[in-house]
């Protein structure tokens, strides 16, 4: 019988030059504002905690890769928008985010995490048009769903599909702290990597 999706799952290589990184046949990366829980999410899905997690923006400032088996790797970002920092550190910073995206050939999505109470900010819709322009594809997955009311999530769903331009049910809903819809979007990501 097949193990449960991403079982297998280990810490691989934390690194920032983008074109040291070992190539895998399948990847999905994470991208998205700091602090937005990119490596929260990451733990979650992989249902251990690899990524290093704070509550200070900034947090992974290298790009951290995870097998999930010899063929497939979830990427974890350094996180954009960050307004501490030395400038130079931050250009540094989506410079990686930059060529790391540009040189993967086995990029199967780039999750582009939103917060779900905040919405999409400038730098995510941004980071949405980039990704468009480069032909890369791309899906949105609002994080911390479960600081959203039950009765504000059906409206904060459509203004972040409409500031992104995608229907509401192109957005992941997720919360990491509460497990909420992590298990579909695990489906989905296996799916994706030809894991499933
Ligand atoms: N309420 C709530 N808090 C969360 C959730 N996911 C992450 N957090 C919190 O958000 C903060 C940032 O989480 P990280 O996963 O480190 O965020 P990140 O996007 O990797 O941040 P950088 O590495 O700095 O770019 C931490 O304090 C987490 O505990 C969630 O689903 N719900
Ligand atoms: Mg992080």
């Amino acid at each position: 019988m097949r193990q449960a999706p991403f079982s297998a799952a280990a810490f691989v290589v934390s690194e920032s030059d983008p074109a040291r990184l070992p190539f895998y046949a399948a990847e999905i990366a994470f991208v998205g504002r700091s602090n937005v829980g990119k490596s929260s999410l990451i733990n979650a899905l992989l249902k251990k905690d690899l990524a290093k997690t704070s509550g200070t923006p900034g947090r992974t400032r290298t790009i951290n890769l995870f097998s999930v088996s010899p063929a497939a790797a979830l990427v974890d970002l350094p996180g954009y928008g960050f307004a501490k920092g030395p400038a130079e550190q931050r250009a540094a910073w989506s410079g990686m985010i930059e060529s790391y995206l540009r040189r993967r050939p086995g990029l199967r999505r780039v999750f582009v995490l939103i917060d779900a109470k905040v919405g999409p900010t400038a730098l995510d819709r941004s980071m949405a048009e980039w990704l468009g322009a480069a032909r890369l594809p791309w899906s949105a997955v609002a994080t911390k769903a479960d600081q959203v009311k039950p009765s504000q999530s059906a409206a904060r769903r459509r203004d972040a599909a409409h500031a992104l331009r995608l229907r509401p049910d192109e957005i992941a809903w997720v919360s990491a702290a509460e497990r909420l819809g992590i298990d579909a979007l695990r489906a989905e990501a296996a799916k994706l990597l030809g894991e499933a």
